[in-house]
């Protein structure tokens, strides 16, 4: 396995008309989880991937399930929870790129995932251990489950990813940077938003945040710029790399999965930190052309097209 990753996924609600949530009257049906999106980013890509979480016995739980396998991420860990329910995420639209998201959560089987439901063999066997801020915040079962699994995958060599993820809908500002500034002590790869920094270290300067993180103990900073790019650091170099333009983009959300995942799989290719950054950089991109939050992911020469790296060959 190259990247083991966890944490929830819900059933996703997508409005196809926009506006208030009351006056949709049709939606389509996808799947979103900051995690599984990261895995099948990867497996699109062309890495060994494997996602699990716990969902709840129920349609919307075999329905993401059969989406991820669909998807070619292994999904052998995945546990049933016969108790409780998979949980649901509705957008909504107005005129913006950026939909408002309402959690139906609160209790899902997911955030019920504890020590007890990690098989740490398999952890062990990846490359890289990616996780995020989102299972820090649902519970106190995820959050101790996610810093056990980082400290014992860490000790057996696997390298740490963590995307800070920080959604303010599920804790507070305070909560939030008390607990990801100690998981950031036990990070490799580090991929905050720059907005995110600013909320943790209370820094604005991407050289400066970037050195901070490096201090309490990461390896590579690569810092989200938005339509910019972004600014990346590790001991040897530092480099600030643009992002690609995109025409019309229409929906954000995902971006920065697939940033975390092109970035992963330009690791795992040995590129240099500027070549991961550029696809890192446009694997985000091309993920805000599409609506749905993995949808747009591209497969490897779909990206190397987009990167100029390729012809294509269209009819
Ligand atoms: O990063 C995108 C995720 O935020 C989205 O797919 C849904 O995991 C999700 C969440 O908790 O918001």
């Amino acid at each position: 396995m190259d990247v083991v990753t966890f944490g929830e996924t819900m059933v996703l609600f997508n409005p196809e008309t926009q506006g208030p949530l009351r006056y949709v009257g049709t939606f389509t049906k996808s799947i979103g989880g900051a995690e599984s999106n990261v895995a099948i980013a990867l497996a699109r890509l062309g890495h060994k991937a494997g996602w699990f979480s716990k969902l709840g016995d129920d349609e919307f739980g075999r329905y993401i399930k059969s989406t991820v396998m669909g998807e070619e991420v292994d999904v052998s860990r995945v546990k049933k929870d016969p108790k409780r329910t998979t949980g649901i995420l509705f957008k909504e639209r107005f005129s913006t790129v950026n939909p408002n998201v309402y959690y139906y959560r609160k209790g899902s089987a997911a955030s019920h995932l504890m020590m007890e439901d990690l098989d740490m063999d398999y952890i062990a066997s990846a490359k890289i251990l990616h996780v995020t801020g989102i299972s820090l915040a649902l519970s106190e079962e995820m959050r101790e489950a996610v810093f056990y699994a980082v400290r014992e995958a860490k000790k057996r060599g696997v390298l740490i990813s963590f995307d800070p993820n920080i959604r303010l809908k599920l804790w507070s500002k305070e909560e939030a940077r008390e607990t990801i500034l100690e998981m950031v002590k036990l990070t490799d790869l580090l991929f905050p938003g720059k907005e995110e920094a600013e909320l943790l270290l209370g820094l604005t300067e991407p050289e400066e945040i970037a050195d901070s993180f490096l201090n309490l103990g990461v390896q590579t900073v690569a810092l989200k710029l938005g339509k910019s790019g972004c600014y990346v650091k590790n001991k040897e170099t530092e480099a600030f790399v643009h992002g690609y333009t995109v025409d019309h983009p229409v929906d954000t959300v995902g971006a920065g999965d697939g940033y975390a995942a092109g970035f992963l799989s330009g690791y795992l290719e040995n590129l240099s930190l500027t070549e991961c950054a550029q696809r890192a950089n446009a694997v985000g991109a091309m993920a805000t052309l599409v609506k749905g939050d993995m949808e747009g992911f591209p497969y490897k020469d779909q990206v190397e097209i987009f990167m100029g790296l390729k012809d294509s060959i269209d009819r």
